[in-house]
Parts: structure tokens; C-alpha cells; sequence
């Protein structure tokens, strides 16, 4: 056995700690904001490695004075800008309300997106509408960009009798194929090689189709990220990769995921996957970004990392309490501002959008929420019974259900008969 030796320093760890606590008073002042186009839009062919510096930078469209500027700038037209404002504000709208209906009792469990909007909305209108999607359980508002419809995101957030999951995945983890919006799993990170692989399929059958993945930077801790990498770098696969750097990961701060050391984007560097670091509450630097990406993608130049810096506003979910572990008002004090903020100064100095209008709009977005809501609580909530056959539970995974089950699922109706009766059926 060796022993510690006496003439040198003890070992010891860095634990990451975040600069502020509660009661802290927050102060971003050295999150370095560089100006617009500190780094020009390079050619959507470029090789990774003529590109790395834009690992470090910050890709932005819209500057401190609310105008467009600049190579990224993806110069949409106003009825453009106005639908992606209207998307932005509509996931704002469905977000509040959802996050009511739990604290009403309603539902079991919510997550918001508030403050990130841009990073589903904005990437999923810079996609074509039948580029898969795999995303986290943070970007509702691609589906709410897709169109899909409001009322089915609430029949599965309540489980009800239209919930075409059948109560079977946690409210809001929402499947919509039809959307091309891949099943979202409440495992960090899985589909990161989903998406890899579904890119690589699309590739080897001659598709034109391509995926893109969004995950949160704490989950680039996860060992599926970094296979998904590999596999994609290797095969050079028609994929956009994505971190939404929110900087939280529910109670641990974005350091504890490696964020104290470099950039998340400076991680693709390594797997030589060109790389981008985007400011994620501007809606037209998201866009381009992707936009960029897409189309490097599409012309088979390879896939793109891409980092959104961003801000969780809210609390990780309706489970959690941030009070508990970061300074209040960090939103506010946050440099980059609000993304719907953001875009409707842009809009009002364009002459294209006044106060009155989005005004108008906020209330017309709240009330449609809240009449779609009637229309899926109509269907059932949590609480008031059961909505699906007590057997689904056990069907659609297998073809043929194997005997196993079968005999579980006999046991299971045996006792339910003889707890409520043979007459018990769900509402
Ligand atoms: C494999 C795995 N580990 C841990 C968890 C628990 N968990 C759920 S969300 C979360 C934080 C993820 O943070 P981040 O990736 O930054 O995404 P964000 O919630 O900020 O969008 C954790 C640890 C999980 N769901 N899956
Ligand atoms: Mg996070």
C-alpha cells in the first residue's frame, strides 16, 4: 500500500458552484455579448474546420436598438415575422394556462418553455414541414408551429378519454407522426441517436429528408449524446444537433455539464461537426442558424451543432421550486432580453406592428387557450375517474400479446371486478 506523502499537496476536486444563490443579487455583466456579425455567415459548404470559431462566438441578427442586421440576417417579410411572433406568443398562451390547469389539480405534472420560445418555434418554421423532429420535452411549439392541433395536446396532458396516447406517457410527452414530431421520452437524451439514425436511414434510402434533435445542455452529460456524435460525424448525416443552453438543468447550473470550461457548441468541434453558438432569444439569429444548417444538411455538406444561448425563465417544471436553489430576478437581469419581446420591437420599428395589436393578439391567443381547454376538459381530467380500458395498459407493444401478459392482464381485470364490480367501466 502506498501512502500520502507528506511533501506534496493533498488532491482534492473542483466542484462547480453557480455564481448566485437565493438572496443573491444577480449580475450578468460578464456574459459577453459581442456585436452583430462579429463573425460574417460563412458558405453553408464550408469545412468544419475553417469555421470553429463561431464555437465561441454568438451568431445574432437583431441588434441592442431592435433592427436587423447584418450576413445572418434572413431577411423574412413581415407577414413572415408577424406568424412567427403570433407562434411565439401562442406557446406562451398554451404554456400559462397548462401550467394552471395543473396547479388547479388537473393534470399531474407541466413543463413550460418560457423565455425559449424562439429555439422551437423559430428552428421549426426554418425547416421544411416533413424534416423530422426529435425533440426534448421542452419544445411544444414546434407542434404548435406544425398546426397541430391544441385540443390533442390537451387530451394527452389530461389523460382523458380522447387521449390518443391512451394515458400511457406522461402528460405532455406528446407523439404526433403525423407532424413528423417524434415521440418525446422522458430519458435525457435518447433521442440524440434516434435522430442520427433516423438522418443515416433517410440518407442510405435516397430520401431528401432530414432530422433535427434538440436536448438541454444538461443532458450533453448523457453518453448517448456523445455516441449520436460520433455516429453522425462518421457518417457524415443529414442531421441538425441542437443544445438549448437554458443554463439550468432543473436545481444543477449549466457548470456541473461542463459550462464553466468552454462553450457546449466548442463540444462539437471535437467530432469535427461544424459548429455554431446562436443567441437563442433572438427569433431571426435561430432562424438563420438553422436555416444555414438545414441547408448544409440538405445538400449533403453534413451535420451542424448548434447551441442556443438562453435563459430558463421559469421553474424545470411544475415539480420544482427555483426559489429553492437561484437568485430571483435573474430573467430580468438576463443580457439577451425576452424572444417575444424581442421580435415585436423589431416589428414596431418596422412600422409593421403596434402596442395596440399586440395587445389584441395576447388576448385573442388567451382565449382561444381557454376555450380549447373546455373542449378537452369536456373529455375528462385528472381525478374524475378512469378514461381508458384498465387493458390498454398492456396492448400495442407486441403484434401478438404474449402469454405472460395475457395471463397478467386476466389477473389484473379479476381484481378490478371484484373491487368495483363486474358493471365498472371507465367514463
Ligand atoms: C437519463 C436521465 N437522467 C436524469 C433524469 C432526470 N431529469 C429530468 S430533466 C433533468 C434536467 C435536464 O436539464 P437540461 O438537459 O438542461 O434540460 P432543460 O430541462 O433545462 O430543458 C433531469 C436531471 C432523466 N429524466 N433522465
Ligand atoms: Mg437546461
Amino acid at each position: 500500500m502506498t501512502g500520502k506523502k507528506s511533501n506534496l499537496a493533498p488532491l482534492r476536486l473542483h466542484i462547480p458552484e453557480p455564481k448566485f444563490r437565493p438572496g443573491d443579487e444577480a449580475d450578468f455583466s460578464d456574459v459577453a455579448v459581442p456585436p452583430v456579425d462579429s463573425i460574417a455567415r460563412p458558405d453553408e459548404a464550408s469545412l468544419p474546420a475553417d469555421i470553429q470559431s463561431l464555437a465561441f462566438g454568438l451568431v445574432r441578427v437583431l441588434d441592442d436598438d431592435h433592427q436587423a442586421k447584418g450576413s445572418w440576417n434572413p431577411n423574412l417579410d413581415a407577414d413572415q415575422l408577424r406568424s412567427m411572433l403570433r407562434n411565439m406568443m401562442l406557446t406562451r398562451a398554451f404554456d400559462d394556462r397548462m401550467f394552471r390547469a395543473q396547479r388547479q389539480g388537473k393534470t399531474s405534472f407541466y413543463m413550460k418553455s418560457t423565455g425559449e420560445e424562439a429555439t422551437s418555434v423559430a428552428t421549426a418554421m426554418a425547416l421544411a414541414s416533413d424534416d423530422m423532429c426529435f425533440p426534448s420535452y421542452r419544445q411544444q411549439g414546434i407542434l404548435l408551429t406544425r398546426g397541430y392541433p391544441i385540443v390533442r395536446m390537451m387530451n394527452q396532458i389530461y389523460s382523458n378519454s380522447q387521449d390518443h396516447l391512451k394515458g400511457r406517457q406522461l402528460p405532455i410527452m406528446y407523439s404526433a407522426p403525423e407532424c413528423s414530431f417524434f415521440t418525446i421520452s422522458g430519458n435525457l437524451a435518447t433521442q440524440y441517436p434516434q435522430a442520427v439514425g433516423w438522418a443515416m436511414a433517410s440518407a442510405s434510402r435516397g430520401d431528401t429528408r432530414i432530422s433535427a434533435v434538440w436536448c438541454g445542455e444538461g443532458s450533453t452529460a448523457e453518453g448517448d449524446f456523445h455516441s449520436a456524435m460520433t455516429f453522425a460525424a462518421v457518417y457524415n448525416a443529414p442531421v441538425i444537433l441542437q443544445v438549448v443552453n437554458n443554463q439550468w438543468a432543473i436545481s444543477s447550473f449549466s457548470g456541473i455539464a461542463g459550462g464553466e470550461r468552454t462553450t457546449f457548441a466548442a463540444r462539437g468541434l471535437g467530432y469535427g461537426i461544424a459548429s455554431l453558438r446562436v443567441d437563442g432569444n433572438d427569433p431571426l439569429a435561430v432562424y438563420a442558424a438553422m436555416r444555414w444548417a438545414a441547408d448544409r444538411a440538405r445538400t449533403n455538406n453534413g451535420p451542424t451543432f448548434i447551441e442556443y444561448f438562453t435563459y430558463r425563465a421559469e421553474g424545470h417544471s411544475t415539480s420544482d421550486d427555483p426559489g429553492a436553489y437561484r437568485a430571483a430576478q435573474e430573467f430580468e437581469k438576463w443580457p439577451l432580453g425576452d424572444p417575444v419581446d424581442r421580435l415585436k420591437k423589431h416589428l414596431i420599428l418596422l412600422g409593421e406592428w403596434s402596442e395596440e395589436q399586440h395587445q389584441a393578439q395576447h388576448d385573442e391567443l388567451a382565449e382561444l387557450v381557454k376555450k380549447t381547454q373546455k373542449e378537452a376538459e369536456a373529455n375528462g381530467i385528472l381525478g374524475h375517474g378512469m378514461h381508458q380500458p384498465f387493458e390498454t395498459m398492456f396492448e400495442d407493444v407486441f403484434e401478438e400479446m404474449p402469454w405472460h401478459l395475457k395471463e397478467q392482464c386476466a389477473q389484473m381485470i379479476d381484481e378490478q371486478h371484484r373491487k368495483f364490480g363486474p358493471e365498472w367501466e371507465p367514463k
